[in-house]
């Protein structure tokens, strides 16, 4: 990821004439010598305002997709206003989970960060979400629970509705998840494809969680903290799409593990040091044992 921060390595041609300082390069652990090419992916609904305060705060981000659900409030034109050279991709505002699937197949850099556009994820956080990938992890999941993280935003009933969620979640795919229905999530550009996302509104957050387990992905939690969003209105429905979260994981732990990609068989993988080996996915009841979640 490019940054003005001198702990950051300045990439793409664009920012070619600022050339890496030795100070940008990264070998704390010797996992990776240097911070990944970053893809920030929004889905935008009407998010002008918003975007007003986000935009600017991206500027070290190597590549911006923004998949806007045919916006009338000048939401693609404040973007371009802030950012000449983001990926601009107009479709129906059919749902959340939709934006996402296409703004992660038009991504191009090594690691994706999903967001929402609406001010309530702080762009400050990447390095704690690409510090994981950088430590071999496929996919890493923002939680409001961990410590440093919370939120501003959620209401009683959305909490109590989260947190039932999650615990039903942790007992089907045996996981030890604190946050299931949060949105700041960040994964390596060739996890995406494996993940096999078919859904269209909100309850892509938890299609993507389980399918990394049914992926047999190295997944991990990272804390973070949601503020409120600063202008305009939710699109979440607190009962209807409660349900479909729940229809979600229900249905996709009886189909079973997810097959590997014919060209993922033999891909070398990532150093597995920290994160250790992933367990083959078993998907019977009484002996399910999917991959490990690490919590930082
Ligand atoms: N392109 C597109 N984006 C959408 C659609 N529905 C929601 N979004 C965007 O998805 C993101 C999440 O939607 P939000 O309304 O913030 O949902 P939420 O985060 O659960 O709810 P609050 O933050 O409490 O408002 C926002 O950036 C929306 O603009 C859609 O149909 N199409
Ligand atoms: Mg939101």
């Amino acid at each position: 990821m490019s940054s003005p921060d001198s702990s950051v390595r300045v990439t793409g041609a664009k920012r070619a004439a600022s050339l890496p300082r030795p100070g940008n390069l990264l070998n704390v652990s010797g996992h990776a010598r240097r911070w990944p090419t970053v893809t920030a992916v929004i889905p935008t609904l009407n998010e002008a305002a918003n975007l007003r305060w986000l935009m600017p705060r991206l500027a070290a981000v190597d590549e911006i997709v923004i998949v806007d659900g045919e916006s009338t409030d000048g939401t693609v034109e404040t973007v371009l206003a802030v950012r000449p050279d983001a990926k601009i991709i107009v479709e129906p505002p059919t749902g959340k989970g939709s934006a996402m699937r296409t703004g992660m197949a038009a991504a191009t850099s090594e690691m994706i960060v999903m967001l929402d556009a609406d001010g309530s994820m702080d762009p400050a956080e990447f390095d704690s979400f690409l510090a994981l990938l950088c430590r071999g992890y496929d996919f890493v999941k923002g939680t409001r629970y961990g410590c440093g993280g919370g939120s501003d935003d959620l209401t009683g009933l959305r909490r109590l509705g989260n947190s039932a969620l999650t615990g039903f979640a942790n007992r089907l795919y045996r996981q030890n998840w604190s946050d299931l229905c949060y949105g700041y999530v960040a994964m390596r550009r060739d996890a995406v494809e494996r993940l096999r996302l078919e859904s269209t509104g909100f309850e892509i957050e938890t299609e993507m969680c389980v399918n990394a387990v049914r992926a047999g992905l190295r997944i991990a939690e990272v804390a973070s903290h949601e503020t409120e969003r600063r202008f305009g209105e939710s699109n979440l429905n607190t009962w209807r799409d409660g349900w479909r979260v729940l229809r979600t994981m229900v249905r996709l732990r009886f189909k079973g593990a997810l097959e590997p990609l014919p060209e993922q068989q033999s891909a070398p993988t990532l150093s597995t040091a920290h994160t250790g080996p992933v367990d083959p996915v078993r998907l019977t009841w009484r002996s399910a044992a999917f991959s490990r979640t690490g919590t930082e």
